[in-house]
C-alpha cells in the first residue's frame, strides 16, 4: 500500500523537576543547599530520509512521544537529558501544523530536519534559590511540561520529469526501458497504483529522476478512475512527458483530454514545459506513421515504441533540452 498522506500526534518530553536537599555530613551540623537541576526534555525532530518511499509505516502507529527529563537529585546532581525522538520520513514530505494550517517545513533534501516540539526545561534544584537571606531555601522548580502537536505529513514525490497518460498507454513500460525501475507493466488499464520513481542516465554524470503515475482518464477531475490525487507527485517536476498510446483511438484527443484534466487539477501544473510521446509505433503502418508526424500539439514531440525502444534517444534528446532550457 502507498500512503502520501497521514496525521500523527507529537508530544516532547517533559523537564526533569529541581531537587530539594540538604547536604548532611558528619560533622557539618547545618549542611547548605544542595538539590541539583532537573534535566531538559528530549525533542521530536521530524528528518528526511532517503531510503524510505512511503508514509505507511505512520499508518500503525500515530503518537510519538520523547523521553522525559530526570529529576535532579542530592549533591548538586543535574538530572539526565530526555533523549530526542527522530521521526524518519521519505524525501519530498511536507510538515505542515494540523490546527493553524502553516507549513513547517518542505524535507526536500538529504538530511533535512525539522524541531516540530521542543523539549520542556528543567526545573531549578534548591541549591540555585540559596541568597544572603535565606540559605536554606525550601524551594525548587517543577520542570516544564513538553509541547503536544498535531502535524500533518503529505508526501509529494521529488523528480524531474513526470509521466501522464491514460491507463494502459505504456507509462511503466517506458520508465523499466529508461531506467532500472522495475514497475508492474501488464495489459489491462491501472496496474500502476502508486508512483514509481526510475533514475535515466544522460550520460556518466548526468541523470535525471523520472517518475511514472497512474494512468488517468477523462473525468479524473470528478474522481473517475483512480482520480487526479496521484497529481500531486508531478507537481514539483520540471517537465512533462505526455505518453500517448497511437495505435488506439486519437492521438490528439487523448492529448486534448490529458491536458484538461491536468488543467482542473491546477493550471500552473498545466502549464509546465511539455514533451508529447507517440507510444506503441510499432504496431503501426507505414502509412499510420506518416500520418501521425501531422498531429498539431503545439509541443515538442516524437514517435517511440517502449517495447523495441525505438525512438528513445530522440525522446531523450527532447526531454534533455527542455531540461537544460
Ligand atoms: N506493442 C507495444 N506494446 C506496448 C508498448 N508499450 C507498452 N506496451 C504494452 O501495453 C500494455 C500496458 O503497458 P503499461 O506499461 O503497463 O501501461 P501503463 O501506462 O503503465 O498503464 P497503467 O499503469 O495501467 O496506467 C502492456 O501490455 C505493455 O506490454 C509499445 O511500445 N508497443
Ligand atoms: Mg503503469
Amino acid at each position: 500500500m502507498f500512503i502520501d498522506y497521514v496525521e500523527i500526534e507529537v508530544e516532547s518530553g517533559g523537564g526533569g523537576d529541581g531537587c530539594i536537599s540538604f547536604r548532611r555530613e558528619k560533622y557539618v551540623p547545618k549542611g547548605g543547599p544542595n538539590g541539583g537541576d532537573g534535566g531538559d526534555g528530549g525533542n521530536v525532530i521530524i528528518k528526511a530520509d532517503p531510503q524510505l518511499s512511503t508514509l505507511l509505516d505512520f499508518r500503525y502507529r500515530r503518537k510519538y512521544k520523547a523521553e522525559k527529563g530526570r529529576n535532579g537529585s542530592a549533591a548538586l546532581c543535574q538530572g539526565k537529558r530526555g533523549e530526542d525522538l527522530v521521526i524518519k520520513v521519505p524525501l519530498g514530505t511536507i510538515v505542515k501544523d494540523k490546527s493553524g494550517g502553516q507549513i513547517l517545513r518542505d524535507l526536500s533534501s538529504k538530511g533535512q530536519e525539522v524541531t516540530v516540539a521542543k523539549g520542556g526545561t528543567g526545573g531549578r534544584g534548591n541549591a540555585r534559590f540559596a541568597t544572603s537571606t535565606d540559605q536554606a531555601p525550601k524551594r525548587a522548580e517543577p520542570g516544564r511540561p513538553g509541547q503536544k502537536r498535531n502535524l500533518s505529513l503529505e508526501l509529494k514525490l521529488l523528480a524531474d520529469v513526470g509521466l501522464v497518460g491514460k491507463p494502459n498507454a505504456g507509462k511503466s513500460t517506458l520508465l523499466s526501458l529508461l531506467s532500472s525501475a522495475h514497475p508492474k507493466i501488464a495489459d489491462y488499464p491501472f496496474t500502476t497504483l502508486r508512483p514509481n520513481l526510475g533514475i535515466v542516465k544522460l550520460r556518466e554524470f548526468e541523470s535525471f529522476v523520472m517518475a511514472d503515475i497512474p494512468g488517468l482518464v477523462e473525468g479524473a477531475h470528478r474522481g473517475r478512475g483512480l482520480g487526479i490525487g496521484f497529481l500531486k507527485h508531478i507537481e514539483r517536476t520540471r517537465i512533462l512527458v505526455y505518453l500517448i498510446d497511437s495505435a488506439e483511438g486519437s492521438p490528439q484527443g487523448d492529448f486534448q483530454t490529458l491536458r484538461e484534466e491536468l488543467e482542473k487539477f491546477s493550471p500552473q501544473l498545466a502549464a509546465k514545459p511539455a514533451i508529447l510521446a507517440l507510444n506503441k509505433t510499432d504496431l503501426l503502418s507505414e502509412t499510420e506513421r506518416k500520418s501521425l508526424l501531422e498531429i498539431d500539439c503545439q509541443v515538442p514531440f516524437c514517435l517511440i515504441s517502449a517495447t523495441t525502444g525505438e525512438g528513445k534517444q530522440k525522446l531523450l534528446s527532447l526531454i534533455e533540452r527542455q531540461l537544460e532550457s
